[in-house]
């Protein structure tokens, strides 16, 4: 049954698919392959549109399974903030941060990540909620915060935006070959 699910897609749609990211006609049928095997019943009702819960999808890919950020992923990339993923999101996600991507849209995809609030602005409330969240509560907050501060070259009292946040990721030599995620 998955070896006929590319079927469901047409030409048009895997090309539109193709416009819209990072991915060439064999990775988007390879990854929808993977997403319609999760819940055939449901996405062959309606392959482009059909939505599956993000937990699923993160279950399903061990790419994904033990991400500390499934949350946020689920919050920025689900587009009827339902928590659900369709076909269109999912891609959006793995183009997102796929070895095609250029450091700079992982970066910006970063940045979103880190802002837990949504406002903008990376700041040290931000900083606390990523080390509560994302580390865990074992961890000394004020001295990871202050580290990172320390290495961003941030104030106690101030905030980065995209742009700065940008020009820092830019000065990390590992970032480009880190924060992928190839499916
Ligand atoms: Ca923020």
């Amino acid at each position: 049954m998955g070896a006929k699910s590319s079927c469901l897609l047409s030409l048009d749609d895997i090309d539109e698919c193709c416009d819209l990211t990072y991915f060439n006609r064999k990775d988007i049928v390879r990854l929808f392959n993977r997403f319609y095997r999760i819940n055939p019943n449901i996405v062959k009702t309606d392959p482009l549109s059909a939505r599956l819960p993000a937990a699923d999808i993160f279950n399903t890919f061990n790419e994904l399974k033990y991400n500390p950020f499934q949350k946020r992923l689920a919050d920025i990339f689900s587009s009827q903030n339902d928590s659900c993923f369709s076909f269109e999101d999912f891609v959006d996600l793995a183009s997102a941060f796929g070895e095609k991507a250029p450091p700079e849209v992982r970066a910006a995809l970063t940045f979103c990540l880190y802002d837990f609030d949504n406002d903008g602005l990376l700041s040290v409330a931000d900083l606390y909620r990523f080390i509560h969240d994302i580390i865990g509560g074992s961890a000394n907050q004020e001295t990871v915060v202050q580290y990172i501060l320390n290495e961003v070259g941030m104030e106690e009292s101030s905030s980065v935006n995209e742009s700065e946040f940008l020009h820092i990721v830019d000065r990390l030599p590992d970032f480009s070959r880190s924060f992928k995620l190839p499916m």
